[in-house]
C-alpha cells in the first residue's frame, strides 16, 4: 500500500533515479556516499601541478588511455608481475602520474573507504588537469566501477598510433561510439604536454622509406625539429604547442592549421572535411566554443565501455585488484 511515509520515500529517491543515465553513470554520484570526493581530488590535483605542472600531460592522457582499452574501468592502472599488463605496452611506456592518482586514492579511501573507484579518480583528475592549466570546467559523470582485467595487447590493439591516418582515426573513434566531431575536439589535448622524437621521426627523415620527408609538414618545422630530433640521436621531446604546452587553449589547432601539427594523426585532420573545418574554425579567436565541446566529448569518452552497478569492483588500492 502507497502510505504517506513511502509516498515521500519515492519524492526523496525520485529525482536521484532520474539522474542516473542509461550507463549507470551520475553527475554528483558521490553527493551522498562522499560529498568530498570531487573537492578532494581538486586539492592533490592543484598542490600536484604547481610543484610539478609538466604532470598535467600525462594525466589528461591517462584517461584516454584508460577508456579506449577495456573501457573507462582503471585497467591502466593495473601492475602485473609479469610485465604483461597495459601499461607495460609500448604507447604507455610516456604515462606518467600513476603516483598522484594513488595519493588521491588513499586521501579518498581516509575519508570514505571502498567508496570512490579508481576509474572514477582518473576521470575526475582529467577534468581537474583541464581546469587548473586554463580551460573550462565540466560536471563529470560518476559511478564507474573497476575492472580486474588489464592486457598489454589490448593496448596495443585499442590504442591508435601516431602514424595512423585521417580514415583509421575515425575507424578507431567510431568503434568506441565517439564521432567525427569527438576526434577532432579530444585531439585537441594535444594543446598540452609533449612528444618524444619516436613518435614522428619517420615524418623527419624516412616518411616512404625513400630518405624522404613527409611533405604535408611545415618545411622550416622540419628543419627545427631536425635539430632537436637529429636521426640517431637520443629520444628527447618536444613541446606540441610550442610556447604554451603548459596552457589549455585553441594553440593545437592553429598549429595543425599551419602544418605544425607534430604527429601525422594531427596533421591528418586537415584531410576530412569535418575535421578540417573545425581546426580552421578554431585557428584563433573562438576559444570558448572548443573548451564548450571538450567537456561534452570528454563526458562522452567517459562512457566507453564502463562497469557500473555490481560489475566490477571498488579497488582498494589503484594498482592492484582486491
Ligand atoms: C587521436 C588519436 C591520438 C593519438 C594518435 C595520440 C598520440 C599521442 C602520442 C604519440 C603522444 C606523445 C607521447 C610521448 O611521446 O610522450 C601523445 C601525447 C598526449 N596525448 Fe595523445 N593521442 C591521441 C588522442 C589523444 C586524446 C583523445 C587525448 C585526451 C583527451 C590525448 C592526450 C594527450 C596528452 C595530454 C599528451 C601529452 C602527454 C605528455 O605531456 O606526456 N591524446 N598523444
Ligand atoms: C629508410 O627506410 C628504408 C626502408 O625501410 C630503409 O631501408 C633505410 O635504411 C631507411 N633509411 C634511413 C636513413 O633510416
Ligand atoms: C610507466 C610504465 O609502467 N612504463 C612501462 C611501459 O612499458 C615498458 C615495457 O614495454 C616498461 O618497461 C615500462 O616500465
Amino acid at each position: 500500500m502507497a502510505t504517506p511515509k513511502f509516498m515521500f520515500f519515492l519524492a526523496l529517491l525520485l529525482p536521484l533515479v532520474l539522474s542516473v543515465n542509461g550507463n549507470g553513470l551520475a553527475v554528483g554520484y558521490y553527493s551522498r556516499s562522499c560529498p568530498q570526493a570531487e573537492s578532494i581530488t581538486m586539492n592533490v590535483v592543484k598542490q600536484t601541478l604547481a610543484v610539478a605542472p609538466s604532470l598535467s600531460g600525462p594525466l589528461l592522457r591517462m584517461f584516454f588511455h584508460d577508456c579506449f582499452v577495456r573501457g573507462c574501468d582503471a585497467s591502466v592502472l593495473l601492475n602485473s608481475p609479469t610485465n604483461q599488463a597495459e601499461k607495460d605496452a609500448i604507447p604507455n611506456q610516456t604515462l606518467r602520474g600513476y603516483e598522484i592518482i594513488d595519493r588521491v586514492k588513499n586521501a579518498l579511501e581516509i575519508h570514505c573507504p571502498g567508496v570512490v573507484s579508481c576509474a572514477d579518480i582518473i576521470t575526475m583528475v582529467s577534468r581537474d588537469v583541464v581546469v587548473q592549466t586554463g580551460g573550462f570546467s565540466w560536471n563529470v559523470e560518476l559511478g564507474r566501477r573497476d575492472g580486474v582485467v588489464s592486457l598489454l595487447n589490448d593496448a596495443l590493439t585499442n590504442l591508435p598510433p601516431p602514424t595512423d591516418n585521417i580514415n583509421a582515426l575515425v575507424r578507431s573513434f567510431r568503434g568506441k561510439g565517439l564521432s567525427v566531431k569527438d576526434l577532432v575536439v579530444l585531439s585537441g589535448a594535444h594543446t598540452i604536454g609533449i612528444g618524444h622524437c619516436s613518435a614522428f621521426r619517420n615524418r623527419l627523415y624516412n616518411f616512404t622509406g625513400k630518405g624522404d620527408v613527409d611533405p604535408s609538414m611545415n618545411s622550416h618545422y622540419v628543419a627545427t625539429l631536425k635539430k632537436i630530433c637529429t636521426l640517431n640521436g637520443p629520444d628527447v621531446f618536444v613541446q606540441m604547442d610550442p610556447g604554451s604546452s603548459k596552457k589549455f587553449d585553441e594553440g593545437y589547432y592553429a598549429q595543425v592549421s599551419k602544418n605544425r601539427g607534430l604527429f601525422q594523426s594531427d596533421a591528418a585532420l586537415l584531410n576530412n572535411a569535418e575535421t578540417k573545418a573545425y581546426v580552421l574554425a578554431h585557428k584563433g579567436g573562438n576559444q570558448e566554443s572548443f573548451f564548450k565541446d571538450f567537456g561534452v566529448s570528454m563526458v562522452n569518452m567517459g562512457r566507453i565501455g564502463v562497469l557500473t552497478g555490481n560489475a566490477g569492483q571498488i579497488r582498494k588500492v589503484c594498482s592492484k585488484i582486491n
